[in-house]
């Protein structure tokens, strides 16, 4: 079978979308740091669609760390196929919005003269929570962080998303080019607000006067990135490929539903991101709140209490009853009543997600939102918990998925089985089970200082640790399905 390229393009299975603009007419607009699987699904699904009216929005993918997808992608022209995915079957769109994937580490020079270009007006990033070299509890940079430390002593050889995008935003300056637009599309919460405090908190150690630029001259609009995009697997490389007609070797799986709302604040223009279905608005902090907290606070729960007990998949744990009926007593109870978004139907959110969680095409696995855990609590449970302290309310069922994640970062499912843990502080986590030798109280006091994760606050609360202890004893005594059967 051929390869993917601009000239298998018009070979493919007849079913399948293609581009509808002449790919040579593209230029660039737009560098994307943080070019993985959701990005692919994402954003570049989006300008796809607008490219063939607006051509100068092109996309150039950088690679912070790993060389694979511009490996694969390289010899395929940038293209890949987005398999979209459901009960009623797979439809194939081949997506031409890549132009080019560069490599940090291996093309730094280049990515550079991308950023500064005049015609690159949007920065836009997936880099993941952790990318952002911060701490999680007060949303900071992190300014003892090795790449921080690595990038702070050299400016021009940047190594993280922070460190680039400041020697980048100084080159503009210097040469006289208005600054890019800075898009985060990470699920960190007021992304662009927090990307402008880590970014300028950055410049500031390098340049004070470089910092006030960043501050006062760069616009770092937030937005609500939502779609489920599962890692993808060998047999649904060889799966779209059969369907596609021709070999793709970086194939991205997906759900339909996608939304992307963003602030409308592109000082130096933007493609009408609108005309492909993405919602501009002023304000997103609502938006994204409400999809933090119920989806994603959702999803962090079930992976930990699902991979817990065995199940490996969101869609085989959520077709378990129990599981489903304590999600939505925990949606309904405890997030929807902290969250205020003005025209939206959020029972009718809840049961929209109870359905893509159970989709039975796409096999995400619990393994893979269990992931880094530590980055993404504060945002998607701990914030909601201080919400429902501050309100008076309980918070029984959102303290069970905290405590599902503690059982979970010390390492051994309920079979026995040792949990290949993934997490920044993944070694301090087993350290902490290790010393505490099996005394439940002592992991969880040492879990609980953990300050970039609890911050200060919560573990001062009495009723809070009270709760978590009373879960962690049931967790370990009768196992994930049994507690939160309790709760439902
Ligand atoms: C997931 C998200 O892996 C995870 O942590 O919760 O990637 C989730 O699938 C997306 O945010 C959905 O928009």
């Amino acid at each position: 079978m051929l390869r993917l390229s601009n000239a298998e393009l018009a070979h493919l299975s007849p079913e399948v979308r293609t581009p509808a603009y002449d790919r040579a007419g593209v230029s660039v607009g737009i560098v994307h740091l943080g070019i993985g699987a959701f990005h692919r699904a994402h954003q570049a699904a989006y300008v796809d669609e607008l490219l063939q009216s607006e051509p100068g929005w092109g996309v150039v993918g950088v690679s912070l760390k790993s060389p694979a997808t511009r490996n694969a992608l390289a010899p395929q022209d940038g293209l890949f196929t987005l398999a979209t995915r459901d009960a009623a079957g797979t439809a194939l769109r081949v997506i031409g919005s890549v132009l080019s994937v560069l490599v940090l580490d291996e093309d730094r020079e280049e990515i550079l003269s991308h950023l500064v270009a005049p015609s690159t007006r949007i920065v836009s990033l997936t880099v993941t929570e952790k990318g952002y070299c911060h701490d999680p509890a007060s949303g900071d940079l992190d300014p003892a962080h090795p790449d921080i430390v690595h990038d702070l002593a050299n400016p021009a050889v940047p190594r993280s998303a922070p460190g680039l995008l400041v020697e980048a935003l100084a080159r503009r300056r210097a040469a006289g080019t208005p600054p890019f637009t800075v898009l985060s599309c990470d699920n960190l919460p007021a992304n662009g607000t927090t990307t402008r405090r880590i970014v300028t908190r950055f410049a500031y150690l390098r340049d004070p006067d470089l910092g006030r630029f960043i501050e006062t001259g760069v616009a770092f609009p937030s937005t609500m990135v939502d779609r489920i995009v599962p890692a993808t697997t060998d047999a649904d490389r060889d799966e779209i490929s059969a369907l596609l007609g021709a070999d793709d070797q970086w194939p991205v799986v997906t759900e339909p539903f996608s939304q992307w709302v963003i602030e409308d604040d592109f000082p130096e223009g933007r493609p009408a991101f609108e005309s492909a279905g993405a919602q501009m608005v002023k304000d997103v902090a609502p938006f994204e709140e409400m999809k933090l907290r119920l989806l994603n606070g959702a999803h962090s729960t079930l992976a930990y209490l699902g991979y817990l007990s065995g199940h490996q998949t969101v869609a085989e744990t959520v077709s378990v009853p129990a599981f489903r009926s304590f999600l939505k007593a925990m949606m309904t109870s405890e997030i929807i009543p902290t969250l205020d978004v003005p025209g939206a139907n959020l029972e009718a959110y809840r049961d929209a997600l109870l359905d893509r969680f159970l989709n039975p095409a796409l096999r995400h696995r619990t393994w893979q939102i269990a992931m880094d855990g530590s980055q993404k609590l504060p945002q998607r449970l701990l914030a909601t918990i201080r919400d429902r302290i501050a309100a008076g309310e309980d918070f029984d069922r959102l303290a069970l998925g905290v405590a599902a994640w503690m059982t979970y970062v010390a390492g051994t499912d309920e079979a026995g089985n040792p949990i290949d843990v993934r997490d920044p502080l993944a070694g301090q986590f087993a350290d902490l089970a290790a010393r505490s030798g099996g005394d439940l109280d002592a992991y969880l006091d040492a879990v609980l200082s953990v300050g970039v994760v609890f911050g200060q606050d919560l573990p001062a609360n009495a009723e809070f640790r009270t709760t978590l202890e009373r879960h962690l004893r049931s967790l370990r005594t009768n196992g994930a399905v049994a507690t939160l059967s309790a709760l439902v």
